[in-house]
Parts: C-alpha cells; structure tokens; sequence
C-alpha cells in the first residue's frame, strides 16, 4: 500500500520545511486520501486530500478540525499531543486545487498506529486517550461546530437510508442479502434506544470524536502510551455511548472489521473489560444513565456499522473505499457475527460494566 509516487503537487501550497523529496500512500483509512511526504530537512507531513462526496463542505470539516486542535493545543502539555495543521499560501489550513479538491497538511506524527491491539497496554492505552479526549472536550462550546455529516450517528435515520436503498436497489444486489437484511430489521426498535434517550434528555448530548477506532488513535513508539487522536473530521455533537461503543467494536474485535471467515469474529470479553476500565478511569464525568446503556453502545454501533456497510453495498460501493465487489458485504457479515456474539455474551458484558464502574 504504501508505494512511492510522483510528487502530488498540492504540498507546494503548504509552508512546510524543506524541499519535498517523497511521497507514498498512506494509512488505512476508508474515507480520505492519504499520503505521506518527506523533505530533503528530514521533515515528514500527512497530506490529505478530503473526500467530497462524504464531506460535502470541506471548509466547515476544516473550521471544526482548526477549532478543536487550537482548543486543545491550549490544554495538552506537549504539542505533540495534539495534530498540527500548516498553513496554505492564502493563510488557512486547506488548498483547492484545479479540480476544487482540497487538501490539508499537517505534521506527522511519529508513532505507532495499529489495525489491533498487540497487548492489553496498547488497547487499555487507546481507551485512555479517547476517554481523556472527551474530557478535555467537556467544556468546548458545541454550538460552534458545523455538523459536518447530518445525523451522523442517529443510527434511527441509518436504518431510514438502509430502507432507502433497499427500495431503490439502484445495482440489483437485494436479492443476494435477504438474511442479513432479516438480521438487521428484528432489530431495529433496539437500535433506537440511545437515539430515542438523547431525544428524551435522559442522556447527554457532549462534544464527540465519533470515529473511535484504533487505528485513530497514535501511541508512543517506545513507551507506548497514548500520544494523540487523530481524524477529527467527525468531531460533532453526539453521545459517549458511540464512541465507547465503536472502540470496543474495532478492537476488542477477535477478527478484523473485514475477514472473510466469520468463524474467527467474536468479542474478547478480556479486552471489552481492559478498554471499560480504561476509558471509565480517563473519562471520569460519563453519568448513571450513560453507564447503564455503555454495553448497549457497543452493540448498537456494530448494527449501525452493518447498517452502514450493507447500505453501502446496496448503494453501489459510493462511500466507503472498497479493495473487491463484496468488500461492503464481507464488512457487514462481520458486524452482523459480532452482534450476535455480544447478544450471546450480554449478561457477561453488563456484569463487566458494572464491575469496573465499581472500581474506578
Ligand atoms: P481517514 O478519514 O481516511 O480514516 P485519517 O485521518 O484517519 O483518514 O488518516 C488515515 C491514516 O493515516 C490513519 O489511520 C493513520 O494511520 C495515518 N495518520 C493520520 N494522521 C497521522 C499523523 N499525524 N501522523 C501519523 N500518521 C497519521
Ligand atoms: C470510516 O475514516 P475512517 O476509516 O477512520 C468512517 C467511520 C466508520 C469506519 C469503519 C467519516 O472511518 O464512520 O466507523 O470507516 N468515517 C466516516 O471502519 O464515515
Ligand atoms: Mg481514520
């Protein structure tokens, strides 16, 4: 994945240090353009370009990712704790291109970066990062934010855009998922549960990250401890239930978000345990409410997710970046086996919750 390219020519609109001398594809996201560029001072940046058809105002992701860093740059005590955005040449922190693509820039940062947890540290590690994250967000005004994605995590309206393009079928592939589609519909009065609370004020409405995997989150080379959370795009308004939820989704996963043998997907209750102590120790303030229904976020993320990628798939493999045909479907039926494992595990799920609020 990660070749060398030509120069993309977008860097030369950035003040960065240095003469750029590489540039190779980046990372694993599903959503942006990713690449990595050296310069002949031995400087590295992360440039992105913004994927338009999932963020269709590119300058409000920016005014929010610029708000949050310069908020947070404020509270960390090392710079390295937070991303750090470099200018463009008309003095803002994007570029448009020819095409009316935008770019960004920002430094890299030196660490490491994993698609799974390689110990209990690393993933305990994440949970404090993302929990110290939502934290220092508590007193952030949330109304300057642009909701950069409607209803992002209103995992009601995900099963309204599932129905959708299962009416429409716009690439003829219902037909194919009938079971999974029964999977998803039996359950769709729960997946309303954390929508239908926010909506009736039993639960808080806080700043969010709202993309909480792992692989978004950086942790120090050689101390492995968490350095710095990254892709602020969906930084919005939403619910801590979410963003514990889809932490434990990804990585207290046995398998990944994309294997092909569901035999090997199941959830690892030890790490479920490591990730809820962690994030309950760094995000101390979560309240009763948000404790009771904490095993109910994880489940309803990975519906949602399943949601997400099978709409996707009926949709014609628009939004999420796909390697094959069937990576959508592959994604979903893998969700889909992590739901029904924590409905096997729930009561175990919900005696852990209680345990480690009980010893925070
Ligand atoms: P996407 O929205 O496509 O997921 P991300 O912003 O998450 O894009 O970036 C993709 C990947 O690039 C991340 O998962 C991470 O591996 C790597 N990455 C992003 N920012 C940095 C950074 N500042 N330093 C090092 N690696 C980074
Ligand atoms: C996308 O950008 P990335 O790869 O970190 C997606 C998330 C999904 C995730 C599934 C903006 O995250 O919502 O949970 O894929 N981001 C957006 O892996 O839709
Ligand atoms: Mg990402």
């Amino acid at each position: 994945m990660n070749t060398v390219l030509t120069m993309e020519p977008a860097i030369h609109h950035f003040s960065i240090e240095g003469k750029p001398v590489a540039c190779k594809k980046y990372g694993s996201g599903h959503i942006n353009n990713t690449y990595k560029v050296t310069t002949d001072s031995g400087h590295s940046y992360i440039l992105q370009r913004i994927n338009k058809f999932v963020f269709t105002d590119p300058k409000a992701v920016m005014e929010n990712v610029g708000a949050v860093t310069e908020y947070l740059r404020s509270r960390v005590s090392d710079p390295k704790e937070t991303l750090n955005f470099i200018l463009s040449d008309k003095g803002v922190y994007y570029h448009i291109d020819a095409e009316q693509e935008y770019w960004r820039c920002y430094e890299y940062a030196d660490g490491v970066c994993l698609e799974a947890p390689e110990s209990d540290k690393d993933f305990y590690e994440s949970a404090i990062a993302f929990g110290r994250f939502q934290q220092m967000l508590a007193q952030f005004p949330a109304e300057t934010l642009h909701e950069t994605i409607p209803m992002f995590h209103n995992t009601v309206n995900r099963y309204c855009m599932f129905r959708d393009a299962l009416e429409a079928d716009r690439v003829g592939r219902a037909a194919g998922v009938a079971e999974e589609i029964r999977f998803i519909m039996d359950r769709e009065d729960e997946a309303g549960t954390i929508v239908r609370a926010l909506d009736a004020g039993e639960l808080p409405l806080r700043v969010t990250h709202n993309d909480t995997k792992l692989n978004n989150v950086l942790l120090d080379k050689t101390t492995r401890k968490a350095l710095c959370v990254l892709d602020l795009d969906t930084v919005m308004p939403g619910s801590s239930l979410y963003d514990y939820g889809d932490s434990i989704r990804f990585g207290a996963a046995t398998a990944a978000e994309d294997e092909e043998d569901l035999s090997k997907m199941s959830l690892d209750l030890h790490l479920f345990r490591v990730y809820t102590g962690g994030y309950l120790k760094a995000c101390p303030g979560l309240l009763d409410k948000e404790l009771e229904l904490l095993a109910m976020g994880a489940k309803i993320i990975t519906l949602e997710l399943a949601v997400r990628f099978l709409t996707d798939y009926l949709d014609g493999d628009r939004y999420f970046k796909c390697n094959y045909p069937t990576h959508n479907l592959v994604r979903a039926r893998t969700q889909l086996k992590l739901v029904a494992d924590m409905e096997e595990k729930w009561e175990q799920m919900q005696r852990i919750v209680t345990e480690e609020a009980a010893n925070r």
